[in-house]
């Protein structure tokens, strides 16, 4: 997959995509990143990308002749011309069906927005889809667009060695994980749980699937609404 970035703040983007298992995407050409700086196509001396908002307000608003000469540009630079995702706190929020369904494209450009934002003209004329990453306040959407390259990254196929490939299908199907362990069995009087250490190979994956469904339910029950519980699967309603 290519992925092309355009921000204010591209060096950004050199150290968090530089390690493990994105390190080793892009040198299998698995991740084909492009970092750009819009302020590149900007025209004036000072080489401007933003100005006030009309009709008054705080803050400054990305210019969209900047915005969509950078987008034009790098467009070109090669095919397809790849869906254009504008990272903003005003999109859908991110989650494990949407980069799912990222992870198939053969390209993405993501828009990194600053300031108070984009002339909304480049939202509705160039932008496919707007993503948030969830409901805080971030200062741009750099961050958020690594969040994404990561998360799309791990679903590309052979981004991930066998092993790890068939342990990331949990997220799938739904549940947290169980509680890990490993040597010494026991740290200041912190015990493993005895199962563990029992070597009875179907009670641990009983007591891991316990552990699952009880963490899931304490912690997140958003998770396992609609799922069918006792109120869904029962002959009572
Ligand atoms: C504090 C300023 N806000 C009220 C006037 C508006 C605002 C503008 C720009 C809030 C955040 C941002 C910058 N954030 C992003 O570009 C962003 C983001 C985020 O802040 N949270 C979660 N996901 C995303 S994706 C892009």
């Amino acid at each position: 997959m290519r992925v092309d970035v355009l921000t204010l703040f591209p060096e950004a983007f050199t150290g968090p995509l530089d390690i493990s298992i994105i390190k080793r995407a892009r040198e299998r050409g698995i991740l084909d990143l492009h970092v750009h700086n819009i302020r590149d196509w900007a025209l004036d001396k000072h080489r401007t990308v933003d100005d006030y908002p009309f009709g008054g307000g705080h803050g400054m608003v990305m210019r969209v002749d900047v915005l969509d000469r950078a987008l034009e540009a790098v467009q070109g630079m090669a095919e397809p011309r790849g869906l254009v995702i504008y990272l903003s706190p005003q999109g859908e929020r991110l989650n494990d069906r949407i980069v799912r369904e990222l992870a198939r494209e053969p390209r993405l450009i993501l828009v990194c927005g600053r300031y108070e934002g984009v002339d909304e003209r480049f939202i509705e004329h160039c932008v496919d889809r707007e993503i948030s990453i969830g409901d805080y306040v971030l200062t741009g959407g750099e961050l958020p667009a690594m969040v994404l390259i990561d998360a799309v990254t791990r679903h590309i196929p052979g981004a991930l060695g066998d092993d790890a490939s068939s342990l990331d299908e949990s997220f799938a199907d739904g549940l947290l994980e169980h509680p890990q362990y490993t040597r010494p069995a026991e740290y200041k009087g912190w015990r493993v749980p005895e199962v563990l250490l029992s070597g009875h190979h179907a009670r641990i994956a009983e007591w891991r699937k316990q552990q699952r469904l009880l963490r899931t339910q304490q912690r997140r029950p958003d998770l396992l609404a609609g799922r069918g519980g006792p109120e869904e699967g029962g002959d009572s309603s």
